[in-house]
């Protein structure tokens, strides 16, 4: 078989996405995602101008020769723009193989571990009880595992808060808008959140947090601390982690399971977080990672360090990455969960797919590949709107993490 053309897409019906469509002389065709948030037109020219005219005519079943010849042959190595490319590559090229040996992509990487996927679901509100019906909410829904995020009083805009009464949605049209930040003001409030949380709803419940990178490490120690006696099943990216042995510093002080890594975009950004035990699950998913080649390889390291997966799955991540995420979840031994952030009904019309959820879980469907289309004619109706992640500042208006 052979790759006879390939083409990028990018609709936006909600939010941005860039997919990329290959196509083999077999009639065979794969898709792959290629979308990074508030960047999303550098991947579609990476793709268009750098490497599409070096995978025409090859064979598209070497998938571990081809990630190889975008990774190393390109010299410079690594960077969310250029590996966000290699796993729409990587991605669509596995959709192609199981779609040739008529099998659903789980299939080629271990075959079923699991019947279904944990998930957890978002729950939010503008304070402490407008969270707690959005939990309420959820679990009626039938989630096992759900993230809490609330306002902080004295903080005008808080990340993972709905601004209005839509549901809330990270990247926002137009340029960047500021939001404001107090780690103090924070500190205070997120124990009395969660214990609030499990007087309310008991013991069962899986709860989760996302610190979203604004913290320093040993602020991040004393929130873990302070959130032991309501047993999370993770603090989320307490601090960024270009500084890996800062983590250190939060383990030495908490029993508090920690994930990282939704902007990790190799297993060298998670290296010494890994190897040293210092976090209990990796982020770091297939369209940001270089697919299913790569994160198999990172999964795999994790797995001798007792580090499982806990996949990014905002709505950022398109429905293809949602599709071969479930499929990775399937197979690999060492899953932990997937995070859902439901696309708009809009998004799921564009990208029909056959993955479904039921009392908690997920599954990825059986069909070929990985049971994702791309339905061109009504992605043309969406085009592309500039649109751009929020920044922060302090309340001194010192830029900060955002
Ligand atoms: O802010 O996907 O856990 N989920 C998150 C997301 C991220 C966005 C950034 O593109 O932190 O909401
Ligand atoms: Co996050």
């Amino acid at each position: 078989m052979k790759i006879t053309n390939a083409y990028v897409n990018i609709t936006s019906p909600g939010r941005n996405f860039v997919t990329l469509k290959i196509e083999t002389d077999e009639g065979i065709h794969g898709l792959g995602d290629g979308t990074l948030n508030g960047r999303e037109l550098s991947v579609a020219s990476y793709l268009t101008e750098h490497v599409i005219p070096c995978i025409i005519g090859r064979d598209p079943f070497q998938t571990e020769d081809i990630w190889q010849y975008l990774y190393r042959g390109a010299y410079w190595r690594r960077g969310p723009v250029t590996m966000a490319a290699i796993a729409a590559v990587d991605v669509a090229l596995w959709d192609i193989k199981g779609k040739a040996l008529n099998t659903p992509v789980y299939n080629l990487l271990g075959g079923k571990s699991r019947e279904g996927i944990l998930v957890y679901a978002h729950a939010n509100g503008k304070d402490i009880d407008h969270a707690l019906e959005d939990v309420a909410r959820h679990k009626e829904m039938g989630f096992k595992a759900i993230r809490v995020q609330s306002g902080i009083p004295g903080l005008a805009t808080t990340y993972g808060i709905s601004k209005g009464p839509g549901r809330y949605e990270p990247a926002e049209r137009g340029l960047p808008s500021e939001y404001e930040w107090s780690s103090e003001l924070y500190l205070r409030h997120v124990s009395k959140l969660f214990a609030q949380v499990r007087e309310v709803f008991g013991d069962e419940l899986h709860l989760l947090h996302d610190c979203h990178h604004r913290l320093t490490p040993i602020e991040a120690g004393r929130l873990g601390k302070e959130l032991e006696p309501f047993h999370l099943f993770w603090m989320e990216d307490p601090t960024p982690a270009e500084l890996q042995e800062g983590y250190k510093i939060i383990r030495e002080h908490t029993t508090t399971p920690i994930a990282v890594g939704e902007v990790f975009n190799s297993i060298w950004d998670a290296h010494d977080l890994i190897r040293n035990q210092w976090i209990d699950y990796l982020r770091m998913t297939l369209v940001h990672g270089g697919g299913f080649t790569h994160l198999k390889k990172a999964a795999d390291f994790a797995d001798l360090y007792h580090v499982r997966t806990g996949f990014h799955g905002a709505t950022d991540l398109s429905p293809v990455t949602m599709a071969a995420a479930l499929h990775f979840d399937t197979a690999i031994h060492n899953f932990g969960i997937q995070e859902l952030m439901p696309h708009t009904d809009e998004t799921d019309a564009v990208f029909p797919h056959q993955y479904s959820f039921k009392d908690g879980l997920m599954v990825p469907g059986d069909a070929p590949g990985l049971g994702v289309e791309l339905d061109e004619s009504l992605a043309a109706k969406y085009p592309y709107q500039r649109a751009y992640l929020p920044v922060n500042r302090k309340l001194d208006g010192t830029l900060t993490d955002w």
